[in-house]
């Protein structure tokens, strides 16, 4: 297998646990064998062997060198846009109104089921090259805006072709219960039913990495949700919460008791649902966009959050209704600003929690063994991805030990 040496770089292996804020290394060298890190560490303990081994030395000027970020809760797969709907609410409507009188998620549906796969791909392919060009290399990308088996399928095929065409891995959720759709308007527990034919059917097609819900009083109930965790896990799915983003809803008690992966949002969440998610080892995934977008005035509690020792992630929550954001660089500031977030914590949001509130343990941190995913960063020192609004001095991208 071929060895290429990263070399003159300083890296935020981002390890938990480490001496070091961000797990800094000055100096260091990264080995990448075949896909996969093979070494790290300061250039002056480098191994002979590798040196020897290598075939490419690629010096990087003293740049910084973080893991490939990971975007973990996304809906970027979508027909149409919602413009309109930004206009109606600075003219006074509440993203609840709207939802209510037939807009929000259903007038995206209606966009979603009219457009082929073709054109899911290909409006949706900026978005995620946006993405991709701040240096993500996961993401994870929900369905739920189709809303039948067919629709669904479509929009999970249209977002496994995307990771194909932008070299981005992408990890796909079924959110079947997102919303309502119109053919079971008054009938959620049917809607239920039509989502538990579903879920077998898309899993069976190679088309779930997780089970998702949106678990609100403009949504589903935490019994509707209940029926729908209890499937995933006849099928051995993860599962994950839209929870308390309106209100305290009780999703991430309920979550957690079914070993979620991650709770969402969180702007609501109580002492009991935070004692559970620590027991659980569930992840909060914090989304200043919607936060911001909406004009929510209630914080998510992160001291608790740190109280408790939950991880936080921090995502762009990427869809057109409360986030039309593709910047995660973006959100590293606004969690910061926002949320009053370090910007350790805030990186550690987006490389190694947010590979944890994927289940995935092949990345998220520069470590032996991992996938070599990371990011050359034209920066003095971490915070700056943080302290920067709109900037991006990506340098270049590794992917799977390729640049892409
Ligand atoms: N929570 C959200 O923030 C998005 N979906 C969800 O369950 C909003 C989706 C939209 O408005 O289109
Ligand atoms: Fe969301």
């Amino acid at each position: 297998m071929t060895v290429q040496l990263w070399t003159d770089c300083r890296a935020a292996t981002m390890k938990a646990g480490a001496a070091q804020p961000y797990g800094l290394i000055d100096d260091a060298v990264v080995v990448v064998e075949g896909e996969r890190l093979a070494w790290i560490g300061p250039a002056s303990r480098l191994p002979g062997e590798w040196l020897e081994r290598s075939v490419a030395q690629h010096p990087c000027a003293g740049a910084l060198i973080t893991p490939g970020l990971i975007d973990c809760h996304t809906h970027l797969v979508f027909g149409g846009d919602r413009a309109h709907e930004f206009e109606l609410r600075l003219g006074g409507a509440s993203y609840e109104d709207i939802a209510r009188a037939g807009g929000g998620i259903a007038s995206t549906v209606r966009a979603t089921r009219s457009a082929s796969e073709a054109d899911l791909v290909a409006q949706s392919a900026p978005r995620l090259r946006a993405l991709a060009g701040e240096g993500v290399t996961t993401v994870e990308i929900k369905s739920g805006y189709g809303l039948s088996l067919e629709d669904e399928a479509r929009c999970l095929r249209a977002a496994r072709a995307l990771g194909q065409r932008e070299a981005v891995e992408v990890r796909t959720t079924f959110l079947g219960a997102h919303a309502l759709p119109p053919e079971f308007s008054g009938r959620p527990d049917g809607y239920i039913d039509e989502v538990l034919r579903m879920l077998p059917l898309l899993h069976a097609r190679g088309l779930v990495d997780a089970v998702d819900a949106f678990c609100e009083r403009i949504a589903f109930s935490t019994t509707q949700t209940e029926r729908v965790f209890e499937a995933a896990r006849r099928l051995g799915l993860p599962v994950k919460l839209h929870a308390e983003q309106l209100s305290d809803s009780g999703g991430a008690t309920l979550a957690a008791g079914y070993g979620a992966l991650s709770c969402d949002h969180l702007e609501w969440l109580g002492e009991q649902g935070a004692h559970a998610m620590a027991r659980a080892g569930t992840v909060a995934v914090l989304l200043p966009g919607a936060f911001y977008f909406l004009r929510e005035t209630r914080l998510p509690p992160v001291a608790l959050l740190r109280e408790k020792g939950i991880p936080m992630a921090v995502s762009t929550d990427c869809n057109p209704g409360s986030s039309p954001c593709t910047s995660l660089l973006l959100m590293l500031n606004m969690a910061c600003t926002l949320f009053r977030l370090t910007p350790e914590e805030a990186l550690a949001g987006v490389t190694r929690n947010a590979a944890r509130a994927l289940g995935l343990k092949d990345r998220g941190t520069l470590s032996a063994g991992l996938r070599a995913d990371f990011v050359v960063w034209n920066v003095q020192r971490p915070a700056e991805l943080a302290y920067t609004m709109g900037f991006n001095p990506r340098v270049q991208t590794i992917f799977a030990g390729r640049k892409r």
